[in-house]
């Protein structure tokens, strides 16, 4: 295995290129009220009959709180050098704020260290949707700006507890997601006009104008949290989110169209990704028949667009297929097609071009100059077969074709520094419990066994050959 593939001529990505895996604490950790933990709001959404399927929740999960020196080696055997994980808020402070719990700090301290040890560079997310408790019962979570302020106060904790040893930090995961889907649902459009539907942790339904409340508090934490992290980190400390883009994608690749596209993509993503790069609301967000105005401060909007060193970006799917129009906006979006193929999530439609528009859009619209892929993959029906090795053959072909995709746009220039692969393991996948595999290692959720799959094999190839396989 040692010569290059021809197919890796002129596939290659530029040199330093992060090949990475993705995971978050709720879905893999387990230990849900261990050495101190508080509640979260994924703890009691989990536990409540009907929420989940079949009544799955993350109390055992992967058990990752106890296994991470395996899983550290398992990534490693598959050729990742970068891991993206995410802090448990709760397992710091149980009660959101107050007296941090010390057990919970020297988790991460151990895992960091056992990766630093691996030669796998840590990627740290503060939050992906675990929220304390309490600030759900004290708070209404983030309907109240306070969230946004302890949260501030939460990430600049970790950011001088783990300072020495992790670089580069990313805010909040998918505002979209977490705020869209609990705070009332979320409905996905897959095609010929049917629409899938999505909730989660705290499970509200609130109305459009307090959303856009939520929205805001959401957005003002990152950049509390960026100001936080900057003041108690040292020099060279690298900090940004990871927020699920809506991406559009021309319908032609010829320039109106392509203008067209990032026309869509600036204005669909007003509420998060926008005003965190532009520090101001769009007007037709403002004006959205409906849905209020959010009550926000100048001073407000230029933290939220506190300058970063990076964006992330998760990338799953196309969003819209747009085209030119003559009439205003100046922009026609066009419906999905009811045989528009999908992948095995009821919302995951594929078109691995997203791998390409996606980071492209983000350098043309905003003038992004180091990007992360901090999410991409996809759900499949892994078995493991007689001879005991799980044949993913639909992952393997997804992968190649999304990072064909992206390596197409590294070699025109766009500045895509890493990739997180989503996911590392087999997890609690949200809503949908442990019925979806995004894993690159299969997981028997009742021996708690891992197996690489064959996309792991694939994509420990792609990492030392640096290039698509
Ligand atoms: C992300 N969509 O969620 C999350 O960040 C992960 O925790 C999750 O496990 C992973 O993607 C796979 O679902 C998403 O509707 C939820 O496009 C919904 C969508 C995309 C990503």
């Amino acid at each position: 295995m040692a010569a290059k593939s021809p197919a890796s001529v002129g596939r290659r990505f530029p040199e330093g290129f992060y090949w990475g895996v993705g995971t978050s604490s709720y879905q893999i950790e387990g230990a849900w009220n261990k050495d101190g933990k508080g509640m979260s709001i994924w703890d009691t959404f989990a536990h409540g009959p009907g929420n989940i399927k079949n009544d799955d929740n993350g109390d055992v999960a992967n058990d990752h709180y106890h296994r991470y020196k395996e899983d550290v080696a398992l990534m490693k055997s598959i050729g990742a050098k970068a891991y993206r994980f995410s802090i448990a808020w709760p397992r710091i402070f149980p009660e959101g704020t107050g007296q941090p719990n010390q057990k919970g700090l020297d988790f991460y301290i151990r895992l960091v260290d056992e990766l630093l040890g691996a030669g796998i560079e840590p990627f740290a997310t503060l939050y992906h949707w675990d929220l304390p408790q309490t600030l759900q019962d004290k708070y209404g979570g983030w309907r109240s700006k306070q969230t946004a302020k302890v949260f501030a106060d939460y990430a600049g904790y970790m950011a001088a507890q783990l300072g020495d040893r992790v670089k580069h930090y990313f805010t909040i995961n998918e505002f979209r997601s977490f705020v869209e889907a609990g705070y009332q649902v979320i409905d996905v459009d897959v095609g010929g006009g049917k629409k899938v539907r999505l909730g989660g942790a705290p499970g509200l339904t609130i109305s459009d104008s307090e959303l856009k409340q939520v929205r805001h508090h959401a957005v003002l934490g990152h950049g509390l949290a960026v100001q936080a992290i900057r003041a108690h980190s040292p020099a060279g400390t690298k900090v940004g989110f990871a927020e699920n883009i809506s991406v559009a994608v021309p319908v032609i690749d010829a320039p109106a169209y392509v203008k067209a596209a990032e026309m869509v993509t600036r204005e669909r993503n007003a509420g998060f990704m926008t005003v965190m790069l532009e520090g101001r609301y769009t007007e037709a967000y403002l004006a959205e028949a409906g849905g209020g105005t959010p009550k926000f401060t100048e001073e407000e909007l230029k933290t939220i667009a506190s300058p970063l060193d990076f964006v992330g970006i998760n990338v799953y799917k196309p969003r819209w297929y747009v085209e030119p129009s003559d009439e205003p906006p100046g922009y026609r979006e066009i419906p999905l097609n009811a045989s528009h193929p999908k992948m095995q999530s009821s919302w995951h439609v594929l078109d691995p071009e997203v791998m390409y528009w996606a980071p492209r859009h983000m350098q043309k619209i905003w003038g992004a100059r180091s990007i992360f892929i901090t999410e991409n993959g996809c759900g499949a029906s892994d078995v493991v077969a007689k001879d005991g090795r799980v044949y993913d053959s639909d992952r393997v072909m997804f992968l190649r074709a999304c990072l064909g995709q992206l390596q197409r746009a590294t070699s025109e220039g766009v500045p895509v520094d890493g990739y997180f692969l989503w996911s590392a393991q087999d997890n609690f996948e949200w809503i949908d419990g442990f019925g979806k595999r995004f894993g690159l290692i299969y997981v028997d959720f009742d021996t708690l066994a891992r197996i690489p799959k064959l996309s792991a094999q694939w994509f420990r190839e792609a990492s030392r050959q640096n290039a698509v396989v």
